[in-house]
């Protein structure tokens, strides 16, 4: 992952591209863009959150290079809907980057989990501050990632109180808003940012797949053959499992995509009026049980495409 160690942006040039990109760099992204640079000062450390999903096209490196200067720490989140086999890979390969990083299912508590990472985060601001004789210091953090990765979620968790709005569709946070987590620690919430430009149209389909990017804004199609594809490739099982058929897995290879959602529709789906497959239906259902974890706990990113050993 290449981090370059430069605050400015050329948003002219960002606008640019992201027109020519369909609009996945919404106004608002490129306010909090800035809005983010203005505060880089008073944020003592940072917390960048990865979908566990696909650790390495959710990281946004136009974001990560802000803070190369800050202790920060990557949290694999949504661990629960991640393959448990290829997290611990993910986990050790930014080891292997001398980058802290850890997984979480956020929903759940986070106060214990998160205590020792908080304290190493601030360690160096404490024993300065010690120095100074200040013994209460007063610390305060930034969470980023891309839409929809469960900032708002993290923060809401370490607070014990719902402080900051969360739901399942990106974009729900659009200001910056700083959230008192614990009686020292304060933790900035920001919108989620993708890259202004992506570098090829694979992470762009993987994040709509995840639900980072509307859904509506990429064709259809692309994303089920994706994600059919990926799964007949990869949890084959899982997928005929979901599907309930019993084609030995040669077969399954050789069955066509729209086949596949014929099948859905008929399985699971209530008929048209006039009697038809809702087939239009089946293929959002298809890409919501995807994303939502109900056909496998999957990661898109394939640890051996992107780490070199
Ligand atoms: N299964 C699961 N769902 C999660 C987890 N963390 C967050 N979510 C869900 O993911 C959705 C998005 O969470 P948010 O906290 O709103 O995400 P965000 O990153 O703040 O999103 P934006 O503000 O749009 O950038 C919500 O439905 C959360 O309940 C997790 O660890 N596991
Ligand atoms: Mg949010």
């Amino acid at each position: 992952m290449e981090i370059v160690p430069s605050l400015f942006y050329n948003f002219e040039d960002m606008e640019n591209n992201s027109q020519k990109n369909i609009h996945w760099f919404p106004g608002h992204m490129k306010k909090a863009y800035v809005r983010i640079e203005d505060h880089l000062k008073m944020v003592d450390f940072v917390v960048i959150v990865l979908d566990a999903r696909a650790p390495f096209s959710s990281a946004n490196d136009y974001l990560i290079k802000m803070f190369v200067n800050k202790p920060k720490i990557y949290i694999l989140n949504k661990e629960d809907l991640a393959d448990p086999k290829l997290t611990p890979e993910w986990i050790k390969y930014f080891t292997r980057e001398n980058i802290r990083c850890i997984s979480l299912n956020s929903k759940g508590d986070l106060k214990s989990k998160l205590k020792d990472h908080l304290m190493y985060l601030t360690e160096e601001k404490r024993v300065k501050n010690l120095k100074r004789g200040i013994k209460n210091s007063l610390f305060k953090g930034i969470i980023v990632g891309v839409p929809n990765v469960g900032k708002s979620t993290i923060i809401n968790s370490l607070s014990g109180v719902k402080k900051a709005k969360a739901a399942n569709t990106p974009g729900v946070t659009r200001n910056v808003n700083l959230i008192k987590i614990s009686a020292n620690y304060f933790l900035m919430d920001t919108p989620g940012i993708l890259t202004p430009r992506f570098e090829n149209e694979e992470e762009g389909i993987k994040l709509a797949l995840l639900g980072s990017i509307r859904q509506d804004i990429l064709p259809f199609e692309k994303l089920i053959n994706y994600a059919f594809d990926f799964l007949k490739t990869y949890y084959p099982g899982y997928l005929l499992k979901y599907l309930d058929e019993t084609y030995d897995l040669t077969r399954l290879k050789e069955v066509k995509n729209e086949e596949f959602i014929k099948i859905i529709a008929n399985k699971h789906m209530p008929r048209l009026k006039n009697g038809a497959l809702n087939i239009e239906q089946a293929k959002i259902k298809f890409l919501n049980d995807f994303k939502n974890g109900q056909i496998c706990r999957f990661c898109l990113d394939r640890i051996d495409e992107y780490a070199k050993f």
